[in-house]
């Protein structure tokens, strides 16, 4: 009898989402055809140097998916899920503060950790949980009602949690229990073709869309599943032109010349899917719900929190530069932002510390001469060669940019009330596990990788990251 490890679940929990997806949103099928064409020509035409931040292997599987849950209890249950194929909760994300529109979320991304298990398959899920806690979205009442229509509802059957927990126990699963794991899973993330009860969708929908999609019906569902591209403006371009309407803009760091940084992102908008309505007298007819789309992004180097800071202050500049000013015209303010205050190169950015990158030995290194002790300087010399960190997680303006620019309506906040405070400690504590830091992971990547040259240079002390 054979097993399945982890990472091979993994990798086949996200191709047989991408099937089930694909059926579900035949537009999605076209994203990733044309995401396919557009990454074999950048490839063509840029050779090695396209594969900088991932080999074309990784990023041609790669994927991340999105969904929404109710309560801690079910957020803890996808935990066990995701955990059983090497997955696990990075970063806090406040949406409520990031969007204008009411969108009552607080977020975590569950991925692989490991630089290696990211290389064999970096399959993520931005995972958001619905606040009925906070007053300025729900009043007592509704949050009440809310609550007990959460509670009272199952995503997930036992049978898929007691083979989720025996994976991320074992480490595998024998091949039969894998498939049947692999079924029930995908199964959980369907669109549920059971009628929806229309007075309380649209209740919900009143306050916030994403209420009414978390907490309107009694399963849960992909929201979108995001392929990556090498050339995301090429991509905009070319999924314009067979038709296909996109949101304004790509989120994000303008294109430019220079280094590709963080994460850029664009989508199509939601497109209207027939859903059974259940209306108050108990007949059921046939209705559209629109919520869910088609997003696709571009990855680039993950930046510390110096680099953070600057690419929020940029983005702060922009933001009061294109107020009053055609959409059109943001990305050209900020890529003159961008050239006037990002640094220009991959050394650059690694000398001024506002980048992570590993470190090697290089082959033809020096051999005579006095050897510094600093990452920049070895570089400079020759001795070391450095490798950007592929950032690997979300960004929370994005994030919602992404709600938002797909919602119907505003929705309804009262922002006279005072609302709840979350933090990754509060939803390690709903999650029933840590809540890791994604800066933490870069940085230990980064310190491992120097401790390594430093053995491989032959240098007594360790070598020093530009901070
Ligand atoms: C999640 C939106 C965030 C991203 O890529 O930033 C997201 C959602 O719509 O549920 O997926
Ligand atoms: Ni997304």
């Amino acid at each position: 009898m054979s097993t399945v490890p982890q990472w091979r679940l993994r990798a086949a929990f996200a191709t047989r989402l991408s099937e089930m997806y694909g059926r579900e949103v035949p537009a999605y099928t076209t994203l990733v055809d044309v995401s396919r064409e557009v990454n074999e020509d950048v490839l063509g035409e840029r050779g090695a140097d396209a594969e900088r931040l991932g080999s074309i292997g990784r990023v041609t599987a790669e994927r991340h998916g999105a969904i929404r849950v109710g309560t801690p209890r079910e957020l803890s249950q996808v935990a066990r899920i995701f955990a059983a194929v090497g997955m696990h909760p990075v970063g806090f994300y406040d949406l409520r503060e990031a969007a204008a529109s009411a969108v009552p979320v607080v977020s975590t991304a569950f991925r692989p950790v490991d630089g290696e298990e990211l290389a064999r398959n970096p399959f993520r899920v931005f995972t958001s949980l619905l606040t009925p806690a906070d007053p300025r979205f729900f009043d007592p009442d509704l949050r009440s009602r809310l609550e007990t229509f959460l509670g009272a509802r199952e995503l997930f059957p036992k049978e898929l949690l007691e083979l989720a927990d025996r994976a991320a126990g074992e480490g595998e699963l024998p091949d039969v229990q894998a498939d049947r794991f692999l079924e029930l899973a995908v199964a959980a993330f369907e669109l549920s073709q059971g009628p929806v009860d229309r007075a309380w969708y649209q209740e919900l929908e009143r306050v916030s869309a994403v209420a009414a999609d978390i907490g309107g019906v009694r399963s849960t569902h992909i929201n979108h599943l995001t392929p990556r591209v090498l050339d995301i403006d090429e991509l905009y371009r070319r999924m314009t032109d067979r038709g296909i309407e996109m949101i304004d803009t790509v989120q994000g760091p303008p294109s430019w010349k220079g280094p590709d940084v963080l994460l850029r992102q664009t989508s199509f908008k939601a497109l209207a899917e027939p859903r059974a309505m259940r209306a108050p007298d108990g007949t059921v007819t046939s209705g559209a719900l629109r919520v869910r789309f088609g997003e696709v992004e571009a990855r680039g180097i993950a930046l510390t929190p110096k680099g953070r800071a600057l690419y929020d202050d940029l983005l702060g500049q922009v933001d009061r530069q294109a107020a009053g000013q055609p959409p059109r015209r943001r990305g050209d303010i900020a890529r003159s932002m961008w050239e006037r205050h990002m640094p220009a190169d991959e050394g650059a950015l690694a000398a001024q510390g506002l980048a992570y990158f590993t470190y090697e030995a290089a082959p033809g290194r020096p051999h005579a001469g006095h050897v510094p002790s600093e990452a920049a300087e070895l570089v400079r010399g020759g001795w070391v060669r450095a490798r950007p960190i592929v950032y690997e997680d979300f960004l929370p303006r994005s994030a919602a940019g992404i709600f938002q620019s797909n919602l119907s309506g505003e929705g309804t906040r009262d922002s006279a009330q005072q609302g709840v405070a979350y933090d990754a400690a509060w939803l390690s504590g709903a999650i029933g596990r840590d809540v890791l830091d994604p800066y933490a992971l870069y940085e230990e990547q980064q310190s491992r990788s120097l401790a390594r040259a430093a053995r491989e240079l032959g240098l007594k002390g360790t070598i020093a990251a530009t901070g």
